[in-house]
Protein backbone atom coordinates (compact mmCIF):
# COMPACT_ATOMS: atom_id res chain seq x y z
CA UNK A 1 0.00 0.00 0.00
CA UNK A 2 0.94 3.43 -0.84
CA UNK A 3 1.62 5.96 1.75
CA UNK A 4 -1.68 7.24 3.50
CA UNK A 5 -2.14 10.50 5.63
CA UNK A 6 -2.71 10.63 9.77
CA UNK A 7 -6.34 11.08 8.85
CA UNK A 8 -6.69 8.56 6.71
CA UNK A 9 -5.86 6.41 10.14
CA UNK A 10 -7.04 8.42 12.77
CA UNK A 11 -10.32 9.31 11.54
CA UNK A 12 -11.86 5.14 12.14
CA UNK A 13 -9.87 5.12 15.01
CA UNK A 14 -11.93 7.72 16.91
CA UNK A 15 -14.58 6.91 15.43
CA UNK A 16 -14.34 3.17 16.91
CA UNK A 17 -12.62 3.81 20.18
CA UNK A 18 -9.16 2.49 19.11
CA UNK A 19 -5.78 3.98 18.91
CA UNK A 20 -2.93 3.95 16.09
CA UNK A 21 0.57 3.68 17.31
CA UNK A 22 3.14 6.35 16.25
CA UNK A 23 6.82 5.09 16.53
CA UNK A 24 9.45 6.81 15.79
CA UNK A 25 11.99 6.06 13.35
CA UNK A 26 15.90 6.72 12.46
CA UNK A 27 17.04 3.52 10.93
CA UNK A 28 16.51 0.27 9.19
CA UNK A 29 15.89 -1.93 11.84
CA UNK A 30 13.45 0.21 13.84
CA UNK A 31 12.01 0.27 10.54
CA UNK A 32 11.57 -3.03 10.21
CA UNK A 33 10.43 -4.19 13.63
CA UNK A 34 7.51 -1.38 13.45
CA UNK A 35 6.38 -3.09 9.81
CA UNK A 36 6.88 -6.72 10.48
CA UNK A 37 4.71 -6.23 14.14
CA UNK A 38 2.28 -4.20 11.62
CA UNK A 39 1.85 -6.80 9.36
CA UNK A 40 1.39 -9.66 11.69
CA UNK A 41 -1.09 -7.76 13.95
CA UNK A 42 -2.98 -6.53 10.55
CA UNK A 43 -2.86 -2.92 12.63
CA UNK A 44 -2.89 0.20 10.44
CA UNK A 45 0.68 1.87 11.85
CA UNK A 46 2.14 6.03 11.60
CA UNK A 47 5.61 5.98 11.38
CA UNK A 48 7.05 9.54 12.89
CA UNK A 49 10.38 11.13 12.23
CA UNK A 50 11.80 14.20 14.53
CA UNK A 51 13.94 17.05 12.53
CA UNK A 52 16.66 15.38 14.44
CA UNK A 53 15.87 11.91 13.43
CA UNK A 54 15.45 13.87 9.50
CA UNK A 55 19.06 15.52 10.50
CA UNK A 56 20.17 11.60 11.32
CA UNK A 57 19.15 9.43 8.37
CA UNK A 58 18.04 12.35 5.74
CA UNK A 59 14.77 13.30 3.90
CA UNK A 60 15.53 10.57 0.76
CA UNK A 61 16.73 7.75 3.04
CA UNK A 62 13.58 7.60 5.23
CA UNK A 63 10.93 7.98 2.76
CA UNK A 64 12.09 5.27 0.29
CA UNK A 65 12.69 3.25 3.60
CA UNK A 66 9.18 3.56 4.82
CA UNK A 67 7.59 3.78 1.41
CA UNK A 68 8.97 0.07 0.15
CA UNK A 69 8.67 -1.45 3.46
CA UNK A 70 5.33 -0.11 4.02
CA UNK A 71 3.99 -1.70 0.89
CA UNK A 72 5.59 -4.82 1.22
CA UNK A 73 3.67 -4.64 4.84
CA UNK A 74 0.49 -4.17 2.98
CA UNK A 75 -0.74 -2.23 5.55
CA UNK A 76 -2.31 1.59 5.76
CA UNK A 77 0.59 3.59 7.07
CA UNK A 78 1.75 7.41 7.30
CA UNK A 79 5.16 9.09 7.02
CA UNK A 80 4.41 11.67 10.28
CA UNK A 81 7.07 14.53 11.30
CA UNK A 82 7.04 14.65 14.77
CA UNK A 83 7.01 18.09 16.41
CA UNK A 84 7.64 20.56 13.51
CA UNK A 85 9.51 23.65 14.84
CA UNK A 86 8.89 25.69 11.68
CA UNK A 87 7.40 26.27 7.88
CA UNK A 88 11.00 25.26 6.71
CA UNK A 89 11.35 22.09 8.26
CA UNK A 90 7.33 21.25 7.46
CA UNK A 91 7.71 22.33 3.58
CA UNK A 92 10.95 19.94 3.53
CA UNK A 93 9.03 17.23 4.68
CA UNK A 94 5.97 17.66 1.86
CA UNK A 95 8.23 18.10 -0.52
CA UNK A 96 9.77 15.01 0.27
CA UNK A 97 6.72 12.59 0.27
CA UNK A 98 5.89 12.97 4.03
CA UNK A 99 1.59 12.01 4.34
CA UNK A 100 1.28 13.63 7.59
CA UNK A 101 2.78 16.82 9.66
CA UNK A 102 3.09 18.09 13.01
CA UNK A 103 3.29 21.78 13.78
CA UNK A 104 4.21 22.27 17.32
CA UNK A 105 3.56 26.09 18.24
CA UNK A 106 2.76 25.40 22.18
CA UNK A 107 5.19 27.19 23.71
CA UNK A 108 3.70 30.18 21.51
CA UNK A 109 1.22 32.45 23.00
CA UNK A 110 -2.21 31.12 21.60
CA UNK A 111 -2.87 33.57 18.80
CA UNK A 112 0.72 32.73 17.69
CA UNK A 113 0.10 28.99 17.62
CA UNK A 114 -3.18 29.69 16.11
CA UNK A 115 -1.39 31.63 13.15
CA UNK A 116 1.47 29.28 12.37
CA UNK A 117 -0.86 26.26 12.62
CA UNK A 118 -3.17 27.61 10.26
CA UNK A 119 -0.29 28.31 7.66
CA UNK A 120 0.29 25.10 7.83
CA UNK A 121 -2.54 23.97 7.55
CA UNK A 122 -2.63 26.15 4.30
CA UNK A 123 0.42 24.81 3.40
CA UNK A 124 -0.36 20.99 3.50
CA UNK A 125 -4.07 21.89 1.94
CA UNK A 126 -2.99 21.73 -1.71
CA UNK A 127 -1.10 18.14 -1.23
CA UNK A 128 -3.92 16.45 0.81
CA UNK A 129 -1.45 15.98 3.89
CA UNK A 130 -3.11 15.72 7.27
CA UNK A 131 -1.86 18.44 10.29
CA UNK A 132 -1.37 17.46 13.56
CA UNK A 133 -1.11 20.75 16.38
CA UNK A 134 -0.33 20.63 19.79
CA UNK A 135 -2.08 22.45 22.80
CA UNK A 136 -0.45 23.23 26.01
CA UNK A 137 2.85 22.19 27.12
CA UNK A 138 4.40 18.82 27.90
CA UNK A 139 7.24 19.27 30.63
CA UNK A 140 10.30 17.10 30.17
CA UNK A 141 12.86 17.07 26.75
CA UNK A 142 11.58 17.16 23.73
CA UNK A 143 14.34 18.40 20.37
CA UNK A 144 16.78 19.41 23.16
CA UNK A 145 14.49 22.27 24.29
CA UNK A 146 13.64 21.18 28.36
CA UNK A 147 10.47 22.56 29.71
CA UNK A 148 10.79 23.07 33.75
CA UNK A 149 7.51 21.34 35.50
CA UNK A 150 6.72 24.80 36.74
CA UNK A 151 6.14 25.44 32.78
CA UNK A 152 4.22 22.64 31.64
CA UNK A 153 0.64 23.66 31.55
CA UNK A 154 -2.52 21.08 30.62
CA UNK A 155 -4.41 21.97 27.89
CA UNK A 156 -7.53 23.88 28.79
CA UNK A 157 -10.58 22.54 27.24
CA UNK A 158 -12.70 25.53 25.83
CA UNK A 159 -9.50 26.98 24.41
CA UNK A 160 -8.96 23.00 22.83
CA UNK A 161 -12.69 23.49 21.06
CA UNK A 162 -11.38 27.28 19.82
CA UNK A 163 -7.84 26.34 18.84
CA UNK A 164 -9.61 23.69 16.16
CA UNK A 165 -12.47 25.72 15.10
CA UNK A 166 -10.03 28.55 13.86
CA UNK A 167 -6.81 26.05 12.72
CA UNK A 168 -8.97 23.59 11.06
CA UNK A 169 -5.95 20.92 12.06
CA UNK A 170 -7.07 17.15 11.47
CA UNK A 171 -5.68 15.67 15.17
CA UNK A 172 -4.29 17.65 18.10
CA UNK A 173 -1.87 16.62 21.09
CA UNK A 174 -2.50 17.56 24.06
CA UNK A 175 -0.88 17.79 27.52
CA UNK A 176 -2.53 15.47 30.31
CA UNK A 177 0.28 14.87 32.49
CA UNK A 178 2.70 12.89 30.37
CA UNK A 179 6.48 14.11 29.05
CA UNK A 180 8.49 12.79 27.18
CA UNK A 181 11.68 10.37 27.51
CA UNK A 182 12.42 7.74 30.28
CA UNK A 183 11.68 9.76 33.63
CA UNK A 184 7.73 10.66 33.48
CA UNK A 185 7.32 10.49 36.93
CA UNK A 186 8.78 11.39 40.59
CA UNK A 187 5.92 9.72 42.33
CA UNK A 188 2.78 7.84 41.46
CA UNK A 189 2.39 7.98 37.66
CA UNK A 190 -1.08 10.27 37.25
CA UNK A 191 -2.32 11.79 34.06
CA UNK A 192 -5.51 14.18 34.10
CA UNK A 193 -8.22 11.91 32.63
CA UNK A 194 -10.92 13.81 33.50
CA UNK A 195 -9.57 16.85 31.74
CA UNK A 196 -9.23 14.49 28.61
CA UNK A 197 -13.31 13.68 28.96
CA UNK A 198 -13.79 17.69 28.81
CA UNK A 199 -11.40 17.85 25.62
CA UNK A 200 -12.78 15.24 23.78
CA UNK A 201 -16.69 16.39 24.40
CA UNK A 202 -15.26 19.94 22.62
CA UNK A 203 -13.72 18.40 20.06
CA UNK A 204 -14.44 16.21 17.24
CA UNK A 205 -10.69 15.76 16.00
CA UNK A 206 -8.55 12.71 16.96
CA UNK A 207 -6.54 13.53 19.98
CA UNK A 208 -3.26 12.77 20.25
CA UNK A 209 -0.85 11.43 23.57
CA UNK A 210 2.49 12.35 23.03
CA UNK A 211 5.09 10.79 25.88
CA UNK A 212 3.16 7.68 26.23
CA UNK A 213 5.74 4.92 26.62
CA UNK A 214 5.36 2.84 29.57
CA UNK A 215 9.38 1.94 30.62
CA UNK A 216 7.90 -1.72 30.66
CA UNK A 217 9.79 -3.00 33.75
CA UNK A 218 10.71 -6.43 32.12
CA UNK A 219 12.61 -3.90 28.97
CA UNK A 220 13.78 -1.79 31.60
CA UNK A 221 14.91 -4.93 33.93
CA UNK A 222 16.76 -6.78 31.07
CA UNK A 223 19.01 -3.06 30.26
CA UNK A 224 19.71 -2.86 33.90
CA UNK A 225 20.75 -6.26 34.33
CA UNK A 226 23.49 -5.50 31.35
CA UNK A 227 24.75 -2.60 32.42
CA UNK A 228 22.37 -0.08 31.71
CA UNK A 229 22.20 3.25 34.61
CA UNK A 230 18.77 4.50 34.22
CA UNK A 231 17.90 5.00 37.76
CA UNK A 232 14.29 6.06 38.71
CA UNK A 233 13.12 5.31 35.22
CA UNK A 234 9.61 5.40 34.98
CA UNK A 235 6.37 5.82 32.73
CA UNK A 236 2.61 5.40 32.01
CA UNK A 237 1.35 2.54 33.25
CA UNK A 238 -0.56 0.34 30.24
CA UNK A 239 -3.70 1.06 32.17
CA UNK A 240 -3.92 4.66 32.44
CA UNK A 241 -3.09 4.06 28.31
CA UNK A 242 -6.63 2.01 28.04
CA UNK A 243 -7.96 4.45 30.16
CA UNK A 244 -6.66 7.58 27.66
CA UNK A 245 -7.36 5.77 24.54
CA UNK A 246 -11.46 4.75 25.65
CA UNK A 247 -11.81 8.68 26.60
CA UNK A 248 -10.75 10.11 22.74
CA UNK A 249 -6.85 9.12 22.44
CA UNK A 250 -6.60 8.24 18.91
CA UNK A 251 -3.01 8.20 18.54
CA UNK A 252 -0.37 7.39 21.12
CA UNK A 253 3.72 8.23 20.01
CA UNK A 254 6.25 5.64 21.44
CA UNK A 255 10.05 6.66 21.13
CA UNK A 256 11.39 5.51 24.42
CA UNK A 257 10.44 2.02 24.86
CA UNK A 258 11.94 1.53 21.41
CA UNK A 259 15.11 2.72 22.65
CA UNK A 260 15.11 1.22 25.85
CA UNK A 261 14.24 -2.44 24.20
CA UNK A 262 17.14 -1.54 21.56
CA UNK A 263 19.55 -1.15 24.21
CA UNK A 264 18.94 -3.57 26.16
CA UNK A 265 19.48 -6.27 23.26
CA UNK A 266 22.65 -4.78 21.82
CA UNK A 267 23.76 -4.72 25.93
CA UNK A 268 22.64 -8.63 25.75
CA UNK A 269 24.12 -9.87 22.57
CA UNK A 270 27.34 -7.94 23.51
CA UNK A 271 27.48 -9.23 27.02
CA UNK A 272 26.32 -12.75 26.45
CA UNK A 273 28.07 -13.65 22.94
CA UNK A 274 31.69 -11.69 23.10
CA UNK A 275 33.38 -13.49 20.17
CA UNK A 276 29.82 -11.50 17.86
CA UNK A 277 31.27 -8.92 15.79
CA UNK A 278 28.78 -9.11 13.19
CA UNK A 279 26.41 -5.85 13.17
CA UNK A 280 23.79 -8.10 11.57
CA UNK A 281 23.85 -10.95 14.34
CA UNK A 282 23.37 -7.66 17.16
CA UNK A 283 21.36 -5.34 14.75
CA UNK A 284 18.36 -8.63 14.20
CA UNK A 285 18.71 -8.81 18.04
CA UNK A 286 17.63 -5.53 19.23
CA UNK A 287 14.74 -5.54 16.19
CA UNK A 288 13.19 -9.01 17.65
CA UNK A 289 13.00 -6.69 20.94
CA UNK A 290 11.36 -3.95 19.35
CA UNK A 291 9.22 -6.12 17.05
CA UNK A 292 7.89 -7.38 20.79
CA UNK A 293 7.63 -3.84 22.17
CA UNK A 294 5.54 -2.90 19.09
CA UNK A 295 3.30 -5.49 18.81
CA UNK A 296 2.45 -4.91 22.51
CA UNK A 297 1.48 -1.68 22.31
CA UNK A 298 -0.66 -2.65 19.37
CA UNK A 299 -2.71 -5.24 21.17
CA UNK A 300 -2.95 -2.59 24.05
CA UNK A 301 -3.82 0.23 21.79
CA UNK A 302 -6.89 -2.10 20.18
CA UNK A 303 -5.31 -1.55 16.47
CA UNK A 304 -4.71 -5.19 15.63
CA UNK A 305 -7.36 -7.04 13.30
CA UNK A 306 -8.31 -3.07 12.02
CA UNK A 307 -7.86 -3.81 8.50
O1 LIG B 1 7.02 12.84 20.10
N1 LIG B 1 7.58 11.84 20.76
C1 LIG B 1 8.95 11.44 20.36
C2 LIG B 1 9.88 12.61 20.48
C3 LIG B 1 11.29 12.20 20.17
C4 LIG B 1 12.17 13.42 19.93
O2 LIG B 1 13.49 13.06 20.25
P1 LIG B 1 14.66 13.36 19.22
O3 LIG B 1 14.61 14.81 18.85
O4 LIG B 1 15.89 12.97 20.00
O5 LIG B 1 14.48 12.44 18.02
C5 LIG B 1 6.91 11.26 21.80
O6 LIG B 1 5.85 11.76 22.20
C6 LIG B 1 7.46 9.98 22.40
O7 LIG B 1 7.21 9.88 23.79
P2 LIG B 1 8.06 8.84 24.71
O8 LIG B 1 7.21 8.61 25.92
O9 LIG B 1 8.25 7.59 23.93
O10 LIG B 1 9.35 9.51 25.07
CA1 LIG C 1 5.46 20.82 22.35
ZN1 LIG D 1 6.16 14.13 21.35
Amino acid sequence: MTLVTGKDILAPARADGYAVGAFNTSNLEITQAVFEAASEMRSPVMVATSQSAITYAGHEQIRFMVEDLAERAGVPAALHLDHGTDLDVVRSCLEHGWSSVMIDGSHLPFEENVRVTKEVVEMAAPRGVSVEAELGRLMGIEDEIAVAASEATYTDPDEAREFVERTGCDSLAVAIGTSHGAYKFKSEPKLAIDRLRKIAERVAVPLVLHGASAVPPDVLGLAQRYGAVLPGARGVPPESIREAVAHGIAKVNIDTDLRLAFTARVRQVLAETPEVFDPRKILAAAREGMKEVVKSKMELFGSTGKI
